[in-house]
Parts: C-alpha cells; sequence; structure tokens
C-alpha cells in the first residue's frame, strides 16, 4: 500500500482548496489536494444545470488575494454564470500552477487522528494511505446532493438528472416532456431555460418562493473601472459590510416602519430594480422585525399577482412563510415562465408525489409522463460532505458521534476531540450567510496564519476546548434566534432532510465574526490548547 507523507493535506479543489494550497505554498509549507472530480472548481465543477449562476456580482465574487489576477480577469456580466466561474477557476489553478499537488478522481473515505504519532492518517477509494500533521476540510457547505426519498427512481425509463450532478456534455430538452422536482435557488434558474427549450415542462412545487429579479445585465465598463482603479479599497469596503457584499448599493439604515407608504413603496420598487439580494437592503429591519418583513413580502406578493395572469397559478406561487426566511432566491424571468402555455405547476402539498414510474411521475391526484426528470432539490448543507467521511479523532470518536444531535465546534473552525483538523466555512460560521469568496478567503488566511504559528513557535498541535465550543454554540443559537431566519422550513435548519437534527447551522454576523477571530489569536489563540 502507497503511504505518502505531508505537512498538510486537503480535502476538495474547489475555490478553498484552491486558495489554501496557494496561501500554504506561500507559506513553504507541504500539501496535498484530494480531489473526487475530474478537474478543480467545486460546485462550479458539479452544478452545471441549464441557467447555473451565482448570485453575487462578479466583482465581489472572486478572488482578492493577488492584485494582478483581480485585475486582469474581465467579467462579462453582471452575474457570473457557472461556465465563466468554472473558467476562472480554472485559470486561476493554471496561472499559480497548482495542479502538481492536486490528486483529482480521487475520494477521501476516512481520517483518523492516530494519537501516537499526532498525524491524520487518510484513506482514499483508490486504495492508498496518506499522512499529514494538519487536516483541511475544503468540502463546501452545498455539495452534498439531497436525493429524495421518492420511490420507484430505478423504475423510470429515462434520465434521472440532479442539478449538481448534470451530464458535462448538457442535456438537450428540445421536443422533450420534462418534470422538475423542486423550487430553490437551482430549480428556479433551471426552469426558465427548460422551459424555453421542451415541449411539456411540469414543476412539482412543495414550497412556493419568494423571489427577486437578478436583473442581470452586461458587465457596466464604468462600474468596472471605476472598482479597479482602486480594487483593494472596495474589497476593504466590502469586507465592513454586513454579508461582505453588495458595496455599491448599501442597505438603507432605517426601518420601513419609519416611512409613509408611498416613500416606503419607491424604495421597495427602486431596490426591486437594482435586483437580487439589494431587496432585502431596503429597509434595516425586513429579516428581523416581523411587521418590516410582512411588508416587504406584500410588495412582492403584488408583484406576483402583477407578473402571472392565471390568478390561480399566482396564488399557488405566493409562499406564506415570512420573506428572506429560506436562504434568498433571486431570478432571470421565473414567474414569468408560468405565463406560457407548455409550462404546468403542480403542488405537491395539495397532491404528493407517490413514486416515481416507469412512465413518469405519480402524485396521489394523476400520472404524469415524461422523457427526463431533473431533481432540483438542493443539498445535505454544510454538514452533509464531511459527514460522509468517516472522521475519527482521539480515542476513536467519531464526527458522526460527536455531532449526533447537530454540528458543534468552536468559531466553525475546529471541534474538540479532533487536533490539527480545520473546517473551511464549517458550521457556526458566517459561511452561507455571507459572500463565500470572503468567507472563504477569510478562513483560509486564518488557518494558514495559524499553522505557520504553531510552525514558528514549535508547536505540534491545535485544539479547541470543550468550553470555548459550549460558549460558541450558545453564542450562534442566541444570534440565530434574534433573526426570522428559524420561523419556517429551510436548509440553514437542515429542515429539508429528514432525520437530520434541527440546529441552525449558519452564524449570521460577518463582520463581527472576523473581529472575533482575530481577538482569539491576538489573546494567544483563546480557547484552544496548543501542544
Ligand atoms: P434548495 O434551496 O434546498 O431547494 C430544493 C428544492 O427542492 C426546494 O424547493 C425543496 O422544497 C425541494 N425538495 C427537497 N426535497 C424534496 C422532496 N423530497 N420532495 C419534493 N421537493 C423537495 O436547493 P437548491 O439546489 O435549489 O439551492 C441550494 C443553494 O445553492 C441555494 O440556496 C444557494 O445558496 C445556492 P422545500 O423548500 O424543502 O419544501
Amino acid at each position: 500500500m502507497k503511504s505518502e507523507k505531508f505537512d498538510v493535506i486537503i480535502v476538495g479543489a474547489g475555490v478553498s482548496g484552491l486558495y489554501m494550497l496557494y496561501r500554504l505554498r506561500e507559506l513553504g509549507i507541504s500539501a496535498r489536494v484530494i480531489e473526487m472530480a475530474s478537474d478543480v472548481g467545486g460546485t462550479w465543477y458539479w452544478n452545471r444545470y441549464p441557467g447555473a449562476r451565482c448570485d453575487t456580482n462578479t466583482l465581489e465574487y472572486s478572488y482578492s488575494f493577488d492584485e494582478e489576477l483581480q485585475q486582469e480577469w474581465e467579467w462579462p456580466e453582471r452575474y457570473p454564470s457557472q461556465p465563466e466561474i468554472l473558467a476562472y477557476l480554472k485559470h486561476v489553478a493554471d496561472r499559480f500552477d497548482l495542479r502538481p499537488d492536486i490528486s483529482f478522481n480521487t475520494r477521501v473515505d476516512a481520517a483518523t487522528f492516530d494519537e501516537a504519532s499526532s498525524h491524520w492518517r487518510v484513506s482514499t477509494d483508490d486504495g492508498a494511505e496518506l499522512a499529514a500533521r494538519f487536516l483541511i476540510m475544503a468540502t463546501g457547505c452545498l455539495s452534498e446532493p439531497n436525493l429524495p426519498p421518492i420511490g420507484g427512481m430505478d423504475s423510470f425509463r429515462g434520465p434521472i438528472y440532479h442539478t449538481a450532478r448534470f451530464p458535462h456534455e448538457g442535456v438537450d430538452f428540445r421536443g422533450k416532456r420534462v418534470g422538475v422536482i423542486g423550487t430553490g435557488s437551482s430549480g428556479v434558474q433551471a426552469i426558465p431555460v427548460i422551459a424555453e427549450q421542451a415541449a411539456q415542462l411540469t414543476v412539482f412545487q412543495r414550497s412556493p418562493q419568494w423571489s427577486i429579479p437578478a436583473q442581470n445585465r452586461p458587465a457596466d465598463p464604468e462600474l468596472v473601472a471605476e472598482i479597479k482603479a482602486d480594487y483593494a479599497g472596495f474589497r476593504a469596503r466590502n469586507r465592513l459590510q454586513p454579508g461582505a457584499q453588495m458595496s455599491h448599493m448599501l442597505p438603507n439604515d432605517i426601518s420601513a416602519k419609519a416611512v409613509a407608504e408611498e416613500e416606503r413603496q419607491r424604495i421597495f420598487e427602486e431596490r426591486w430594480q437594482e435586483g437580487g439580494f439589494a431587496f432585502y437592503g431596503s429597509f434595516n429591519d425586513i429579516t428581523v422585525d416581523l411587521e418590516s418583513n410582512a411588508m416587504a413580502a406584500e410588495f412582492v406578493r403584488a408583484k406576483i399577482r402583477q407578473i402571472v395572469k392565471d390568478p390561480a397559478v399566482a396564488e399557488a406561487l405566493i409562499p406564506e412563510y415570512t420573506i428572506h426566511c429560506k436562504r434568498p432566491v433571486m431570478d432571470s424571468g421565473y414567474f414569468e415562465t408560468y405565463n406560457r402555455s407548455n409550462v404546468l405547476l403542480v403542488d405537491i402539498n395539495a397532491a404528493p408525489i407517490e413514486a416515481i414510474t416507469p412512465a413518469g411521475l405519480r402524485t396521489r391526484e394523476a400520472d404524469y409522463d415524461f422523457d427526463i426528470i431533473v431533481l432540483a432539490t438542493g443539498f445535505d448543507a454544510m454538514t452533509g460532505a464531511l459527514l460522509k467521511i468517516d472522521i475519527r479523532g482521539r480515542g476513536g470518536l467519531t464526527l458522526r458521534e460527536k455531532w449526533a444531535d447537530g454540528p458543534v465546534n468552536y468559531l466553525g473552525l475546529q471541534v474538540p476531540g479532533f487536533p490539527n483538523l480545520f473546517t473551511i466555512t464549517g458550521p457556526g460560521s458566517p459561511s452561507v450567510l455571507t459572500n463565500m469568496m470572503v468567507a472563504i478567503e477569510q478562513h483560509v488566511e486564518w488557518v494558514a496564519d495559524c499553522i505557520s504559528y504553531l510552525e514558528e513557535h514549535g508547536q505540534a498541535s491545535i485544539e479547541a476546548t470543550e468550553e470555548a465550543q459550549e460558549a460558541w454554540v450558545a453564542h450562534v443559537n442566541e444570534v440565530a434566534d434574534q433573526t426570522l431566519w428559524t420561523a419556517c422550513h429551510n436548509w440553514y435548519q437542515g429542515d429539508n432532510i429528514p432525520g437530520k437534527p434541527r440546529v441552525f447551522m449558519p452564524l449570521p454576523g460577518f463582520p463581527p465574526y472576523v473581529e472575533k477571530c482575530d481577538a482569539v489569536v491576538a489573546n494567544g489563540y483563546e480557547g484552544f490548547v496548543l501542544s
């Protein structure tokens, strides 16, 4: 059996893994990245469904660590499409010559902490065993697909595609009868594009979506030039914003309740026209105050009724839960799609799916015939990819046991009992509630600095304490309880996965989180034991 030794093993060659490798290399620390896919890109490698696009502005959804890179790269649109992001990440891998340190087509199956040697032993599906002092999980927050527990999948005569495992050669929907299950970001992006091609599209909706138009458009050369004239300054200002984004349309610092009705409507309309997340910055309390939230919801409700011509369909598309409670979705012509004669909406709350059949799908009320079924059913978010690997810490304790009642850790970075193991944008960190690029860069830099510190100070290991973990978990819960996110069914708290413990996983609170991480370091890695 092969057995290779490194300072660090990084799992995953997406946005996090690539930067982690780059950063460690700069510090002269040897690292090997293990990647399941055949190329770099992580979530942008896998999510190739039609219409796949990031909903953060390109000028913000890109690495900031290299001035030449950020000056050189040209993004053609306001929001980057999946092929553009993948091309960008491949460019980064080539530009910094990262590929020689990445093992592609290799899956990590298990990782065990060997207390005697203070090393992680990592085994992969090709039978190899690797050892490293540090193990960094750059496995992504939304990477483990959620396959719905619907019977009869194997019986279907046509192909079934999950949006997060779409064929690389694309799918030709022309002339086909297509069924799509799921109306989260992926479904909302894919549905309008599939509808344009397919002969017939049937959408199976479990929960309607509050969606705001993305208002995607070609990149504005003046804005690009203005930002590139001082990119570093732009990034720095960005990091001071809540969620680290949208620095060119800042949230209004006023309550929705503090302005007259006419002015409120004017502001909502202005933000609707601006598009995307800007809408939720119309006022400073939409996400925390029920009354202000209801005002925003009423505005969007009226928009859906205006757009969708069939009143019964419009009503079926309007959610009852608070707006911004599920992960916000933005679209390009989503509601308009339901005005097409080849599109049918099926409310599966009224008539649940009973099974996939050889010919298509059966609900309690009807049978549907399809040529292709698309599962836009999302992910086992935040913990799925980590728990899929058999991770064992001190005394053989498994991460699955440790997290049986939900993920616990310190700063979203380290779990007591699992020394020298770091999670990039792990549960308990701002992660998905932040511009992911910024959240990732902050974590990568913190971890790289930490490993470098240990090397310089002759320390072999770092481990979070139980006390620090307890206080951190209490903090995350306390912050989450002040928001409206816990008031509905969403993947932030695992509601989409049957049997998953209901724990609010991401930490609302960027940039205060960064200050906390910096203070921990300034106080000699407070809450960790270095030995
Ligand atoms: P999401 O947002 O989790 O959406 C998944 C959709 O699939 C959502 O409408 C679900 O309904 C639906 N779903 C999930 N399981 C089932 C079953 N068993 N039956 C019927 N419908 C089901 O995933 P996306 O991929 O769209 O987006 C994930 C993130 O990627 C997104 O938030 C961005 O951050 C990028 P539900 O709402 O659970 O009732």
